[in-house]
């Protein structure tokens, strides 16, 4: 089955996963497949993600609101998979209906997501500011405090959607979790940190709620009170709506964040988001069975980036004015919508695609930002490692595992011609389409769709 056929197919459902390290293009690919769908849900992560949207030149930044808001009609779901600040929710859709985007009456939110809290980014943060003064390598977070919501959901005192809407329980549960929180910040020295100084947090501004090191909780407390009544209304039991919207043959689309390698289980661990990302969690993430997955779809940029710490084999110097990955960078523009934090660029690793297509039962490959490598004269694609004097062609399991491999590569040429906004397979550059063909070969996995702009309608479907 192709994504084209969903058209044609009530009820045949979508996952779209990033195979990478986030950043693959996926807000474009979901926007563009909300053609043929009626429903997009998020099933994990926070507001640590940011998809870009570029529709009619116009360009829109999304961290929480699934990507298919920006067409008409269709309704967006948020599951319980996913950590929800409601500050930044509320913030995200402001700014969607001053831009004229019609929201409240298209988005459900799920009552069992757990609540980001402004506690949680300062633990985020705080702990990311002990590592560095220890001289140990950062995770290098958002700072959205996507880790420690997640922590609390293991550990079974999490506040979540739900509790919202009943203020005296939430006084109680919220009070246990101010009782920790403050030990935790006091053992890191948190009336020490200098939380202005962390330039990702200036929209996320912690003062009125940490004051010396502490939480003031009365101060988290009616902000969120505040924020029950503006989300009550979106607020529903997202499983069976999204079962019932099943049954009446409404395709759905899962919108995953962040990628396979920063996935909790099968990631670069340590360095990984607290979520998996994989396509599996589409089904516990938004409450519905695993045979209602027909599709996934793997994003997979031409190239490879990573924003924050962590192992990455095909790592090239992208500082360097002239290099090929300076090349990607600038190109690219590879900045972290969320954050802006520079993304560190390297070759296409087809040995860590087959990892990702493994844990993802990919049905089918997308490549995106193909157009940004026009002009390079040369690519290089890994194929294995070298580890400990073995060679293996999978990318292995863990960051200490994975900073020891030594990429293995095959060169291709390059192309001159420029691929922007191709929008058929065969006006594409000759080498581009032996670069696709290559990645397909060594990855086992079928190119179905090639995005060559960021635009929604610069877009090849493959049959
Ligand atoms: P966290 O905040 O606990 O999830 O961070 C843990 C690691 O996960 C990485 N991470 C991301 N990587 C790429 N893109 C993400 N979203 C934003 C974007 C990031 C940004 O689209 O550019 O703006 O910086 C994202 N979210 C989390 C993070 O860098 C850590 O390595
Ligand atoms: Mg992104």
């Amino acid at each position: 089955m192709n994504v084209n056929n969903f058209k044609a197919q009530p009820g045949r459902n979508v996952v779209v996963v990033g195979t990478q390290w986030g950043d693959e293009g996926k807000g474009k690919l979901v926007d563009w497949l909300t053609e043929i769908a009626g429903g997009v849900v998020r099933f994990q992560g926070g507001h640590n993600a940011g998809h870009t949207l570029v529709i009619n030149g116009v360009k829109t930044a999304l961290h929480l609101i699934p990507s298919g808001i920006m067409r008409a009609g269709v309704k967006c779901y948020i599951g319980n998979g996913v950590v929800l600040s409601a500050g930044k929710l509320l913030e995200e859709i402001a700014g969607l209906e001053k831009a004229g985007v019609e929201v409240r009456s298209r988005l459900r939110v799920s009552e069992g997501c757990p609540l980001i809290l402004p506690f949680h980014a300062a633990l985020d943060v705080a702990r990311e500011v002990a590592k560095e003064k220890a001289g140990a390598a950062k995770i290098g977070t958002t700072g959205r405090g996507i880790g420690p919501a997640y922590e609390d959901k293991v550990a079974r005192r999490a506040l979540r959607v739900q509790d919202l809407k009943h203020p005296e329980r939430f006084a109680a549960k919220l009070q246990e979790l101010v009782d920790y929180y403050n030990q935790q910040l006091a053992l890191l020295g948190a009336a020490q940190v200098d939380w202005a100084a962390v330039s990702w947090l200036k929209d996320q501004p912690l003062s009125a709620f940490i004051v010396n090191g502490k939480v003031h909780m009365e101060a988290v407390q009616a902000q969120a009170m505040q924020h029950a009544e503006l989300l009550k209304p979106m607020i529903a039991d997202v499983s069976r709506e999204l079962n019932e919207a099943h049954k009446a043959g409404v395709n759905l689309l899962f919108e995953g964040a962040q990628g396979t390698l920063l996935d909790i289980d099968h990631g670069t661990y340590p360095f990984v988001t607290s979520s998996n990302c994989v396509a599996g969690n589409a089904a516990a993430g938004a409450g519905v069975g695993p045979q209602l997955l027909h599709y996934v779809l793997g994003i997979t940029k031409a190239y490879c980036t990573r924003v924050g710490g962590g192992p990455f084999p095909t790592e090239l110097d992208w500082e360097t004015e002239g290099t090929p990955g300076w090349h990607m960078a600038t190109v690219g523009a590879e900045k972290g919508t969320t954050t802006g934090r520079a993304r560190r660029c390297g070759w296409f690793d087809a040995a860590l695609l087959k990892r990702s297509a493994q844990v993802n039962g990919l049905s089918g490959l997308c490549i995106t930002k193909l157009d940004v490598l026009d002009g390079l004269p040369e690519l290089q694609l890994c194929v294995g490692y070298r580890l400990d004097g073995e060679i293996i062609d999978i990318l292995p399991l863990g960051a200490d595992e994975i900073a020891r491999c030594e990429p293995i590569y095959e060169t291709l040429p390059g192309w001159a011609e420029s691929s922007v906004g191709v929008t058929r397979y065969e006006d594409l550059p000759a080498n581009a389409q032996k670069y696709l063909s290559r990645i397909e070969a060594v990855t086992g996995v079928p190119i179905h769709v090639v995005s060559t702009s960021p635009d929604r309608d610069h877009t090849i479907l493959l049959h």
